[in-house]
């Protein structure tokens, strides 16, 4: 018999670093784990290895998500790795450029919707269900199984759970895995998820119609895993609270500058939550992709350039002045 098929660009293993800043700032014993080391840039490659094995062994010829970016850039990198056809439907101008320009290097059709992803996904999955097409949204279970990897990593790499995790929520799929792989390892940490304020749906209790926040990533009002991630919070002893784009990109500049981690906006809201909130004992944030993904947002927070002269008295006066 023939092995499954697998599509596989070796996910997973990331690294997973101690946060001297952030530990001293909190009085908890702070570690990151970089998602954004994944091969497209963010945990999504983790489920779709998975998901995207699976289409094939399934006969799919085509896969298709919803996206607010970087599921987009993880479906079109493998479904080009999988000789499949992809084709991702993201919300018109609110998707970040590098995750744009990924999805559409790897040759999937790019559909700009004039809508917001829960539209979006609302879309795909009556696409899947008219049309023999694998959707690989986080809705398919294959990619939850790929996802719990990381905290499987994470025990691993401690010899048992950390205290805490703290985690951004969007659609929810991420914080179901991880609470999947601790209870499949037979641990039980704090499950601490982070909704930004203009797209807290979990937080608020109910669906938000038009969420709004800078962590466009996040930018999610009625998430497809909604009694999954209740069920993680509630059963972790963990909570889920929001907070502000203020604060969000207070906590991605303190990563930038003070960590030497470039993370996206919406991987900040576990920092930012993380010190908006607090947390007790060994605490695990999940920076969930990495910060070249989203230039724009980077460039408009980051400090400008120093002009130079090409003479050695311009260049003391730019470097040491
Ligand atoms: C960087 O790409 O939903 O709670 O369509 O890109 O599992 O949705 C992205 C979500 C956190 C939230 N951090 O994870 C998509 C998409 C980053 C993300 C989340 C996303 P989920």
């Amino acid at each position: 018999m023939p092995a499954d098929p697998l599509v596989t660009m070796g996910e997973g293993d990331t690294p997973l670093v101690p946060a001297p800043r952030l530990s001293e700032l909190t009085g908890a014993d702070v570690w990151l784990k970089l998602e954004g080391a994944n091969p497209t840039g963010s945990f999504k490659d983790r489920g779709m290895t998975v998901a995207v094995s699976a289409a094939i062994a399934e006969g799919a010829e085509a896969i298709v998500c919803a996206s607010t970016g970087n599921t987009a850039a993880s479906a079109a990198a493998y479904a080009a790795r999988a000789g499949l056809r992809g084709a991702v439907i993201v919300p018109e101008g609110k998707i970040a450029t590098g995750k744009l320009a990924q999805a559409l290097m790897h040759g999937a059709r790019v559909i700009a919707l004039r809508g917001n992803f829960d539209e979006a996904l609302a879309l795909v999955r009556e696409l899947a269900r008219r049309h023999p097409i694998a959707l690989v949204n986080s809705v398919n279970d294959f990619r939850i199984e790929g996802q719990k990897t990381g905290a499987f990593e994470v025990c691993d790499e401690f010899g048992e759970a950390p205290d805490v995790l703290c985690i951004p929520v969007g659609n929810a799929g991420n914080v179901t895995s991880w609470w999947k792989g601790f209870q499949e390892y037979g641990e039980a940490p704090r499950l601490h998820g982070y909704q930004a304020e203009g797209a807290a749906p979990l937080v608020q209790g109910a669906p938000v119609e038009s969420p709004e926040t800078v962590a466009s990533a996040i930018r999610i009002g009625n998430p497809a895993r909604w009694e999954d991630a209740m069920n993680a919070f509630t059963s972790s002893r963990g909570e889920v609270r929001a907070v502000s784009d203020a604060e969000i990109l207070d906590a991605y500049s303190l990563l930038g500058a003070r960590e030497g981690v470039f993370c996206e906006p919406a991987s900040a809201a576990s920092v930012a939550g993380l010190l908006k909130y607090g947390a007790e004992g060994r605490v695990v944030c999940v920076l969930t992709g990495h910060g070249l993904k989203d230039p724009q947002t980077a460039m408009n927070r980051a400090g400008s350039v120093v002009p130079c002269e090409p003479d050695i008295g311009s260049v003391e006066e730019a470097v040491l002045g």
